[in-house]
């Protein structure tokens, strides 16, 4: 049975975007089935798990019996994909090397610059910082996603003529970019986004990531019982 790291609450604007929903849209697409593993802060900030799941005490990880755990959801969504032999073109093809660019592009090319904007916009606690920082990251993050609306030139697909881990992943990094209004001015791109996140696949990911979070508080995360900072947290 494979396992699946979730959290057991997150802040609204995350419900629905914490990154195990990408684990799980990618195990509902190939059909396997899996459980979910609802953990808590202090569970990932500690031993066993930041030493034997996820080396920096994140998630989501993979566990699945027989195999080591597997992090990085990157990984795991073209792990399972190449596995399953699903989603991803065929081994050796051009379809499959350039699924997993687009992947690696959206992860490294593309969410680096839309998580500047959500940390400015969520996280950032002086007005007087933020409001001088938040044009600097918003442009930068537009540029950016112009660039991959014309690189995405109208098509249905990022590869070939088939649904593959490139549209998940792409459609998966764009809901911080649509929450934050920086796909407005971009029409073709949202459209194309809301017709892969229509993807049945995703749909239930997203709704049991939701429903699982809507059961739960922020005590339950128990953020109180983490160690101290030196810096006094
Ligand atoms: N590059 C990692 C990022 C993992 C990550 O940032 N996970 C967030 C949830 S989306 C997390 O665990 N946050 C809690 C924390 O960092 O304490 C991946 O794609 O798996």
């Amino acid at each position: 049975m494979i396992t699946v790291t979730a959290m057991k609450w997150a802040p609204p604007f995350a419900s629905g975007q914490v990154r195990d929903h990408r684990v799980r849209w990618i195990l509902n697409e190939v059909g396997w089935p899996y459980e979910v593993r609802l953990v808590d802060a202090p569970t990932m900030k500690s031993p066993p798990y930041l030493g034997g799941l996820q080396p920096f005490g994140q998630l989501p990880v993979l566990e699945e019996e027989g195999r080591p755990p597997m992090f990085e959801s990157g990984a795991i969504v073209l792990d399972v994909a190449m596995r399953s032999g699903r989603c991803i073109g065929g081994e050796g093809t051009p379809e499959r090397a350039a699924a997993i660019q687009w992947v690696v592009a959206g992860l490294n090319s593309v969410e680096p610059y839309l998580f500047n904007v959500a940390e400015v916009e969520y996280f950032m606690a002086d007005e007087a910082a933020k409001a001088a920082r938040k044009p600097v990251v918003v442009a930068l993050a537009k540029e950016r996603l112009v660039l991959l609306d014309k690189a995405r030139n109208g098509r249905d697909w990022f590869v070939g003529d088939a649904f593959t881990v490139a549209d998940l992943m792409f459609a998966s990094i764009l809901k911080i970019a649509h929450r934050l209004d920086l796909l407005d001015g971009l029409p073709a791109l949202a459209a194309w986004q809301q017709s892969i996140l229509a993807r049945p696949a995703h749909a239930k990911a997203e709704q049991d990531q939701m429903a699982e979070i809507a059961r739960h508080s922020a005590a339950d995360m128990r953020y109180d019982a983490l160690p101290r900072k030196a810096s006094g947290r």
